[in-house]
């Protein structure tokens, strides 16, 4: 992408009213710009990077055997009848009638249309386990919408739902999400601690928050200090098998969220080991059995022919929110340090002397070497000062800058500058590139 063509309206002052740092950065950026309270239109370079994380967590859903839908935004206010939902949800749901004096909702959640959507065409175990999830935006009318897109009221959101046969089928599901949401946070960047968590309006009996520690997160944080470098247990888990161990290995440590905090548990740890932070909630996990199976009638049969009611889950990950947190663990003074997963672009070439010819050549190569190794660069071919050109790179974060200048031009070389050290060398394009390319 040419800058001079793109759309990238950057702030020199974020708005007083951003509170936090990441709302104030990717205000500054321009990534997202508000159309009424927690309500935002993402513009181009928030849009790619909210891309980036929704692929992230569609592979890692993928990869443990999650089978993507996409269900409206709109929703009968019929089926949350029927589950019994629709009056106890109260002032966050967007009601909505139709032409025909129908009461709708802008979903919040979609247990009901999912388990919808399963009663009509499953009806036996031999078609479980299944684990359907989508990706699509969510409303909540939050009393306090804030800190942009972190407490927003439109959001999106993956939201997964599995359903098993059994208690202890469907705790295998809930292992595989468990153990996929650390895989999906770590590509990220982010060391995330899975808290044991109030199930809420959700419901159920088995719950996991899932925290990036943060000093501006809503939430505080109980844990054992070991959960926190204890590390994704990575891609090449047998995904087909109970996973247990794997997950024993972290819910054996303490951790909880305010709600479930067991000071006396925690006192019995020793002292070094017992950590106390704030918390940005980027996941939960629920599971619930059958809480919207029975009242909705999904049932299957089993082995034996009997029906019976499909044991759920659900599984949530704050997309939109994720953009935020990412910038709230990793940001400097300068502004935005992406990590390269989801960084919107993946190097930036600056051209110094836009219309100088040997300048331009330059630039045109390393953009077409970039382009074609597959970084989805930014050209700075804009006629600016070079202090200005900077500041903007920094702020939005790209990871690579490569720099091109007559002075180094003529001596053969550009300059490299890594975005997250601030380390620069200069050298020639070749090994410049290679530098990039890995
Ligand atoms: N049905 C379940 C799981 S699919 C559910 O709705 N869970 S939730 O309420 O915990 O939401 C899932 C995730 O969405 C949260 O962990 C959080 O990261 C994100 N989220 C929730 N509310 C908001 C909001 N107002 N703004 C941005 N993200 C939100």
């Amino acid at each position: 992408m040419r800058l001079s063509r793109y759309f990238m309206p950057t702030l020199r002052e974020a708005p007083s009213d951003a509170q936090i740092v990441s709302h104030q950065l990717m205000l500054r950026a321009g990534m997202i710009r508000q159309e009424a309270a927690g309500i935002y239109a993402w513009l181009p370079l928030g849009l790619k990077v909210l891309r980036k994380i929704e692929q992230v967590v569609r592979e890692e859903m993928n990869r443990a055997g999650a089978i993507e839908v996409l269900m409206p935004t709109l929703q009968l206010a019929d089926l949350w009848r029927e589950s019994g939902r629709y009056d106890d949800y109260g002032e966050e749901m967007l009601r909505i009638k139709d032409r025909h004096d129908r009461d709708l909702l802008y979903g919040p959640t979609a247990e009901e249309v999912i388990t919808d959507i399963f009663r009509a065409y499953i009806k036996s175990y031999k078609d479980l386990p299944k684990n359907l999830y989508n990706i699509q935006w969510k409303f909540r009318d939050e009393r306090r919408p804030r800190f942009g897109v972190m407490r927003g009221r439109e959001f999106l959101m993956k939201d997964a739902y599995s359903f098993d046969i059994d208690e202890a089928a469907a705790r295998r599901s809930y292992n595989r999400m468990f153990l996929a949401y650390l895989n999906t946070y770590a590509r990220l960047g982010l060391k995330a601690i899975p808290v044991k968590a109030d199930p809420g309006p959700i419901g159920g009996d088995l719950s996991h928050e899932f925290m990036i520690l943060a000093e501006t997160g809503e939430s505080e944080v109980f844990a054992h200090r070991d959960l926190v470098e204890m590390g994704a247990p990575g891609p090449d888990l047998d995904w087909e098998g109970d996973l247990e161990a794997e997950v024993t290995r972290r819910t054996s440590l303490y951790s909880a969220s305010d709600e479930m905090h067991d000071a006396a548990r925690f006192a019995a740890m020793p002292e070094d080991k017992r950590m106390t932070a704030r918390g940005i909630e980027v996941g939960h996990i629920f599971y619930f059995g059958e809480k919207y199976s029975k009242p909705m009638g999904a049932k299957v049969a089993g082995p034996d022919g009997a029906d019976r009611f499909v044991q759920m889950g659900s599984y949530g990950v704050g997309v939109s929110r994720l953009v935020a947190a990412i910038i709230e663990a990793s940001h400097d003074e300068a502004g935005i340090v992406w990590p390269d997963s989801v960084a919107p672009f993946g190097a930036a070439v600056v051209n110094l002397r836009p219309g100088e010819a040997a300048v331009d050549a330059v630039a045109e190569q390393a953009y077409g070497a970039l382009t074609a190794a597959g970084l989805d660069p930014l050209l700075d071919d804009r006629d600016d000062r070079p202090g200005a050109k900077f500041a903007a790179l920094d702020l939005v974060g790209i990871p690579w800058q490569l720099i091109v200048g007559p002075k180094g031009v003529a001596e053969g070389v550009v300059e490299l500058k890594r975005r997250a050290t601030g380390e620069r060398q200069s050298l020639p394009l070749e090994a410049a590139l290679k530098a990039i390319t890995g």
